[in-house]
C-alpha cells in the first residue's frame, strides 16, 4: 500500500476510533454507582439528630425547692417560686458552650407541669411563681429561639400525682398533655420517654403503691403515632427507641462497640436492657443510635449541697470522648437552681469545657492532604473525598471489597495524637474492625485499633511523629463507605 493512502486510511480509522474511545472510557467512569444501603439507614430526623452531637438537658421542678431527685407527687404547688427565673441565661449559656438545643423536664415523676395545662391544677398556674400567670416552657421556646436552639421535652410516663395513675384513663391524661406540649410550643426535635415507672406514690391523695406493666399498660403504640402525627421530624427516646435509644447506664459512658441498631420489637421503656443498649444489636432490624444522658452533678435535680461538687472542665472533656467519641450523641444535664438560674459553677465548668474543646481540636493536619487508596471504587469514591472537607463525598471500595486502607501523606513529619472517623452513614453501619497506623523511622506502627465507627468516633493515642497515616478497615459488613477522616495534634501528650 502507498504511503499516502496507508495514512489516509489510518486517520480515518482513528478519527473513528477515538469517539469510541472517549465514549468507552467515559461510560466506564461514569459508571460507577455507588454502593447500594446495607442493612437499616437512618431517617432524615435521625440524621438530623445525629448532627447535633451536644446538648443540654435541663431537670427543674418542685424537687429543685424540695432537695429532693423524685418527688412523691403530694409537694404543694406554691414550693415552686424561681423568683429570678431567666431562660435566656440557661439558652445563652447553652449556646455558648457548644450546644445545639436544650431538652427540658416538662412534666417529672412528681407531676408537676412546667406549664398551665388545661388537664390538672398541679402545674405552674397554680404556684405563686408569676402570680400563677407563668409557663416556663414558653419562656424556653422563645429563649431557644432567640439563641438558634431546638427545644426537646421529657414527659415522665410515671406521674405520681395522678389519680388516675395505673388506670386506662391516665393514658388520655398523658396523651392529652402531649399533644398540648407538642401543638402549642412550635418545632420539638426530641420527646423524651423515661423508663421509670410505677411504685409508691400520692396519686390523688391514695398514698399507696401502684404496679404497672410496662410491657402493655402504655400501648406506646398509639402515643409514638401521636407524636408522629404532631411532629413529624421529632425523635423519640427510651429505652427502646424507637428512634433514639438510652446507652444503658447514667455516667456518661458510651460502648467502644457501638451500633446504631436494635432489634426493638420485644423491648420496650424501663425494660431490663441495660446490657443490651450500650452496644446495640450488630445484626439489628432498626437503625436506632444511642444517646448518653449524663449530669454535671450527683444530682439530676439541683442541691445547693452539690455546688462544690460539679464536674470539671477535664471531666467534661472526658465524657465528650466517651459519649461523642463513641458513636453517641451526649445530653448533658445542668439544673438550674432555685433562683431559675444555671448556678455560676455549672456555667463556669461549661465555659472551661467549650474552651479545652476548642483547643483540643485547635489543629488539624490531614485535611487537603494527599490520600490514596489502593483500593478505589472508581471515580467519584477516590480516597480523597475522606479529607476534603465534604460530608457528603465519601471513600468507598468495590462491592466485593470488604476491607481496605486510605493512607493520608501528612507531607512532613508531624506530631499528631488523636483521630476522628465518620461512616457515610446514609448507606448503613458497616464497619466491624478497623485499626490506625503510622509510618515511622520507614515502618508502619500501629496505633490504635477498633470495632465500630458509624456517624462518629474520636480516638486518643500517644503522640507519635509520623509523615504518612494509614487507617484500614479490616472488616466490614458490606463495602466500606468513609466519609471523614481527621487528624489532630492536641495539647498535651
Ligand atoms: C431517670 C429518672 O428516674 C431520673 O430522675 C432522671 O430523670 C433520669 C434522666 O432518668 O430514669
Amino acid at each position: 500500500m502507498e504511503e499516502n493512502t496507508y495514512n489516509k486510511l489510518k486517520h480515518i480509522e482513528m478519527n473513528k476510533l477515538i469517539p469510541v474511545l472517549l465514549l468507552t472510557m467515559s461510560i466506564s467512569c461514569s459508571q460507577v454507582s455507588p454502593p447500594e444501603p446495607y442493612g437499616p439507614v437512618p431517617t432524615e430526623r435521625q440524621l438530623a439528630w445525629h448532627q447535633l452531637e451536644y446538648y443540654m438537658f435541663v431537670h427543674f421542678t418542685v424537687n429543685t425547692f424540695t432537695d429532693k431527685e423524685w418527688g412523691y407527687g403530694d409537694e404543694d404547688e406554691s414550693v415552686f417560686n424561681p423568683g429570678e427565673l431567666d431562660c435566656r441565661q440557661w439558652a445563652r449559656v447553652a449556646k455558648e458552650s457548644g450546644m445545639k438545643g436544650i431538652i427540658i423536664t416538662a412534666k417529672h415523676h412528681d407531676g408537676f407541669c412546667l406549664w398551665p395545662s388545661a388537664f390538672t391544677e398541679h402545674s405552674v398556674k397554680s404556684s405563686v411563681w408569676k402570680e400563677g400567670k407563668g409557663d416556663v416552657i414558653k419562656e424556653l421556646r422563645q429563649a431557644c429561639d432567640e439563641y438558634g436552639l431546638k427545644l426537646g421535652i421529657y414527659l415522665s410516663p410515671w406521674d405520681r400525682n395522678s389519680p388516675f395513675y395505673g388506670t386506662p384513663e391516665y393514658l388520655t391524661y398523658y396523651r392529652n398533655q402531649l399533644r398540648e406540649l407538642l401543638t402549642n410550643y412550635g418545632e420539638i426535635f426530641e420527646v423524651w420517654f423515661d423508663g421509670a415507672n410505677g411504685g409508691d406514690g400520692y396519686y390523688g391523695g391514695a398514698r399507696e403503691t401502684r404496679r404497672i406493666d410496662n410491657r402493655t399498660y402504655y400501648n406506646w403504640p398509639v402515643t409514638q403515632a401521636l407524636v408522629r402525627e404532631l411532629q413529624p421530624s421529632a425523635v423519640m427516646f427510651s429505652d427502646a427507641g424507637p428512634d433514639i435509644r438510652w446507652v444503658g447506664n447514667e455516667r456518661g459512658t458510651g460502648s467502644l462497640t457501638n451500633w446504631c441498631l436494635l432489634n426493638r420489637d420485644d423491648m420496650y421503656p424501663g425494660g431490663d436492657f441495660a446490657r443490651i443498649l450500650g452496644k446495640g444489636h450488630e445484626d439489628g432490624k432498626y437503625w436506632v443510635p444511642a444517646e448518653v444522658d449524663v449530669s454535671i452533678r450527683r444530682g439530676w435535680f439541683y442541691h445547693a449541697s452539690q455546688d462544690s461538687m460539679v464536674r470539671t472542665p477535664q471531666n467534661l472533656m472526658e465524657l465528650y470522648y466517651s459519649s461523642v467519641g463513641r458513636n453517641s450523641n451526649l445530653l448533658l444535664n445542668v439544673p438550674p437552681d432555685r433562683r431559675g438560674l444555671l448556678h455560676e459553677n455549672d456555667v463556669n465548668a461549661l465555659m472551661g469545657f467549650r474552651e479545652l474543646r476548642e483547643k483540643e481540636f485547635a489543629t488539624e493536619v490531614a485535611k487537603g492532604k494527599k490520600a490514596s487508596s489502593p483500593e478505589v471504587r472508581g471515580i467519584g469514591f477516590k480516597a480523597f473525598n475522606v479529607n476534603d472537607g465534604d460530608p457528603d463525598t465519601y471513600w468507598a471500595t468495590p462491592d466485593d471489597v470488604t476491607s481496605g486502607s486510605v493512607t493520608i501523606d501528612l507531607g512532613l513529619e508531624t506530631e499528631i495524637n488523636r483521630i476522628l472517623i465518620q461512616e457515610f452513614i446514609q448507606l448503613g453501619q458497616r464497619v466491624q474492625e478497623f485499626m490506625v497506623e503510622a509510618l515511622a523511622d520507614g515502618a508502619w506502627k500501629q496505633i490504635l485499633e477498633g470495632t465500630t465507627i458509624g456517624y462518629k468516633v474520636i480516638r486518643k493515642f500517644p503522640v507519635v511523629k509520623t509523615s504518612q497515616v494509614r487507617v484500614t478497615v479490616i472488616r466490614s459488613k458490606a463495602c466500606p463507605v468513609i466519609s471523614n477522616i481527621e487528624i489532630y495534634r492536641a495539647p498535651g501528650e
